[in-house]
This record gives structure tokens, C-alpha cells and sequence, in this order.
């Protein structure tokens, strides 16, 4: 193909023309691809300029070259009018109401029982325990043998069992086997809290459910007395319950503890002179004792160089004594208009 200067004066004129009706920066760009890009009209241009009689060559070039420099200015100079519109549109379409009120977020909450635990967790990691996790379902070792409470021991009434099958598995009925297995495998000094649930089968009421939360502890060490206990029940009773609460410490009577006691705070509504929500002015909150020496000997300690002590509180009803909460069910039924109150 051949080429002259009218040619390019059509291409100019063309090229003047679609730029100028290029209405978007895509349209825009589709056009310098039909101009400039390897098969656009000004390319074919040059490339004949090599079968032009040699004395046109020159001037033909020449205008050829001018013309591709004036039409990148062209693409160039209706490209930043294509923008300055495009943004021109945006700021008129898409401004922010910064009078707006939006619906507030509505937050999830954490459940009652695990602010419980993890104010329990930190009070006693405090005092250097570590937390021991174990099986849901037992054995019936782990679960009463190792914790004096044999076949026919009237004890196993009071936590009747939920049986899973045959082979005398159950649901454990205490956190304590964890300790009786935290024990066997490790050496002490032992200090440890076991959290988690348990399962009796209970008449379901405000104060029981068959299944709730237990967190029980164990020291074992040289030298543990019942003064570590109480000293530690104290600690923790007023990190839960605030520094303003009495203790009060009695005689109890558990299988595995020998002595045993039973741990409570005065109520925090009547400050211990007896109220409608206390029935007389305190308000139990463990069981504890020192470890029976039958149950450090099951558990693979030697009672003859070590002792310790063990307690056991139901997370629920420090829970339910914590926030007032007269219903323990409510924990399990994960209704939100009680959850979002916490
Ligand atoms: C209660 C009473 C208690 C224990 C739990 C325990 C564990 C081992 C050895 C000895 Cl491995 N004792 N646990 C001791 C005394 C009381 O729980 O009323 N809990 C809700």
C-alpha cells in the first residue's frame, strides 16, 4: 500500500474527530488502539512510507512523524478531561451524610459462667496454679474408687450417675478424677484446677440440673496444712467476692478428705445479720479438706512424705451468687434477653 500527505490529512482529521467523541477513559483508550497500536490506521501509514518514490519519502515522513506526535497530545490532553469529569461525577454522587445515625452494632456477650471461670482462672494463677483438663466420660476407678467411694458406698447416691454403657463408663460426676490422673502422672509439688462440666442425675430445679460446672483444686506438696487451706480459701474468696466479706469455715464431711470442711461468705445484701436471700446470713460457696492419705496413696503420692489439700465449687452457683441470678437453669438455656445482662 501506498501513502500520501492527503492520507495523513485524513487520518489527522479522523483521529481529531474520535478522540473528541471518546466519552469515557475506556473509550478513550479503545480509540488510541485503533490510531496507534500495531494494526491502527497512522501505523499502516508508516509502514508504507517505504514504497513511496524516494523524493516524497522525506516530506511524507516527516508529516507522518509530526502527526503521531499530535495525536498522543490529543489522546493525552481529552484523557485529563475524561478524568476530571469522571471525578467531577463521583464527588457529586457519592458524598458521605456525616449527619447520618446509623443502627447501632449490637454486641455479642460473654456467658455468665465463663466470665465466672475466668475470674477463677486468674485468681489462682495467681498463686502459681496451672489448669488440668480430663475425659467427660469416667471410669468408674478415676470417678469413686480412687476417691474412697466404693460399690455400695452411700455417697454414690448422692451423685447418682448418669451410666454410659456396660462396661461401667460413666459421666463423671466431679472434676476430681482429673486430679486423681493429674496425680498419677506427674510428681509433685502439684498445684492445679481442673474446670469443667459434670453430669448427676438430678431432679432438675432452681438449684440442680444434670448437667453443671464444677472447679475443683489440689496442692500437693510437703508439709501442706489445713492453715494453707484456709489461708487460700480466704484469697480467693475475697478476690471473687470483694474484701468486705467474712468467712466462715465449718466441719464437714467428704469420702476423700479427712478433715473436711465446708467454706462460706457472708451474704453481701444483709452483711450477715440473715436476710430473704440468704436464710441467715451466709452463703456456702465450697467443699474442701485435706487429701485423704487412701486417696494420695490411688492417686501414686506417698502419704508417709507428702500431703495436700483439695476444694470443690460449683461454677454455677458462684456464679448465681456473684450476679444475683435465683435460677441455675437460665445458665444452661442460653436465652439472650438473660445472657446480654452480663
Ligand atoms: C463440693 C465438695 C470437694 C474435693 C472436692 C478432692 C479431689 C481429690 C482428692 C480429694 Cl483428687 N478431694 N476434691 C475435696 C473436697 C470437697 O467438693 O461440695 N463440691 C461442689
Amino acid at each position: 500500500m501506498s501513502v500520501n500527505v492527503g492520507d495523513l490529512d485524513a487520518i489527522a482529521v479522523d483521529a481529531r474527530q474520535r478522540i473528541g467523541a471518546a466519552s469515557d477513559e475506556a473509550a478513550l483508550e479503545q480509540v488510541r488502539v485503533e490510531l496507534l497500536g500495531k494494526k491502527g490506521a497512522l501505523t499502516g501509514a508508516l509502514r508504507g512510507l517505504g514504497s513511496l518514490p524516494a523524493d516524497q519519502r522525506a516530506a511524507a515522513g516527516a508529516r507522518a512523524n509530526a502527526l503521531k506526535g499530535e495525536i498522543e497530545t490529543m489522546l493525552a490532553s481529552r484523557a485529563r478531561e475524561l478524568q476530571a469529569a469522571r471525578l467531577q461525577t463521583l464527588g457529586d454522587q457519592e458524598w458521605i451524610d456525616m449527619t447520618f445515625v446509623p443502627s447501632p452494632v449490637r454486641r455479642g456477650h460473654l456467658h455468665p459462667l465463663t466470665l465466672i471461670l475466668r475470674e477463677v482462672k486468674a485468681i489462682f494463677s495467681r498463686l502459681g496454679y496451672e489448669v488440668a483438663l480430663g475425659p467427660q466420660v469416667e471410669d468408674e476407678f478415676h470417678n469413686f474408687e480412687a476417691l474412697n467411694i466404693p460399690q455400695e458406698h452411700p455417697a454414690r447416691d448422692t451423685m447418682d450417675s448418669f451410666y454410659v454403657d456396660a462396661d461401667h463408663l460413666l459421666l463423671r460426676t466431679h472434676t476430681s478424677p482429673v486430679q486423681i490422673r493429674y496425680m498419677l502422672s506427674h510428681e509433685p509439688p502439684i498445684r492445679i484446677i481442673a474446670p469443667g462440666a459434670v453430669y448427676r442425675r438430678d431432679a432438675t430445679d432452681p438449684s440442680h440440673a444434670s448437667q453443671f460446672y464444677q472447679v475443683e483444686g489440689l496442692v500437693v506438696d510437703r508439709d501442706i496444712r489445713l492453715s494453707d487451706l484456709k489461708g487460700t480459701i480466704e484469697y480467693f474468696a475475697r478476690s471473687l467476692f470483694g474484701p468486705d466479706r467474712r468467712i466462715r469455715i465449718v466441719g464437714d464431711h467428704f469420702p476423700f478428705t479427712e478433715p473436711s470442711i465446708a467454706a462460706a461468705v457472708s451474704c453481701g445484701i444483709c452483711g450477715g445479720a440473715g436476710c430473704r436471700s440468704c436464710k441467715g446470713g451466709w452463703l456456702e460457696i465450697l467443699g474442701a479438706g485435706m487429701v485423704h492419705p487412701q486417696v494420695l496413696r490411688n492417686g501414686g503420692v506417698d502419704p508417709d512424705h507428702y500431703s495436700g489439700f483439695a476444694f470443690g465449687a460449683g461454677l454455677d452457683r458462684l456464679a448465681m451468687l456473684k450476679y444475683n441470678v435465683t435460677d441455675l437453669r437460665l445458665f444452661l438455656e442460653n436465652d439472650v434477653r438473660f445472657l446480654k445482662q452480663f
